[in-house]
């Protein structure tokens, strides 16, 4: 099954909307299969966003990722890499269309709430990344009498 990493940015978690966003994740129809709320080091940060250091905005990007708690996760699903990331929406949330998770909560760049994989290769890398094979569950929903 194919999975993705996403991770609620520190301006998500300062701003109580860890619920909301794992909320349109199960609502969709995804399964999560690792959840942690982590503060992330200087090291770590600069290899997460390693693709980006030559921009000019890399050194905001490491401090504001690094400066409070996220919530990293693997979420599980068919299409899960590119379907999140439209429910996101664009990285700027003055382009992200209203209904999006980025259109409906964010208003500046550097402050966009969520972070998804873009790629397979990325949702494998950062996956292996922020989890080691202990952290991610692999379970299948119960068919059982005590859910209805
Ligand atoms: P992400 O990696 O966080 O999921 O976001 P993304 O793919 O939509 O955007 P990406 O191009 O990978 O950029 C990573 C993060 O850098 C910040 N950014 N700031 N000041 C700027 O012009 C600028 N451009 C990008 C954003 O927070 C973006 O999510
Ligand atoms: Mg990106």
């Amino acid at each position: 099954m194919e999975q993705t990493f996403l991770m609620v940015k520190p301006d998500g978690v300062q701003r109580n909307l860890t619920g909301e966003i794992v909320n349109r994740f199960e609502r969709k129809g995804f399964k999560l299969a690792g959840a942690k709320l982590m503060q992330i080091s200087d090291e770590l940060a600069k290899t997460h966003y390693g693709e980006h250091e030559d921009k000019p905005f890399f050194g905001e990007l490491v401090q504001f990722i690094t400066s409070g708690p996220v919530l990293a996760m693997v979420w599980e699903g068919d299409n899960v890499i590119a379907t999140a990331r439209s429910m996101m929406g664009k990285t700027n949330p003055l382009e992200a269309a209203p209904g999006t998770i980025r259109g409906d909560y964010g208003v500046t760049v550097g402050k966009n709430i969520i972070h998804g994989s873009d790629s397979p290769e990325s949702a494998e890398k950062e996956i292996n990344l922020f989890f080691g094979d202990n952290d991610i569950i692999t379970y299948s929903k119960q068919d059982s009498d005590w859910i209805y």
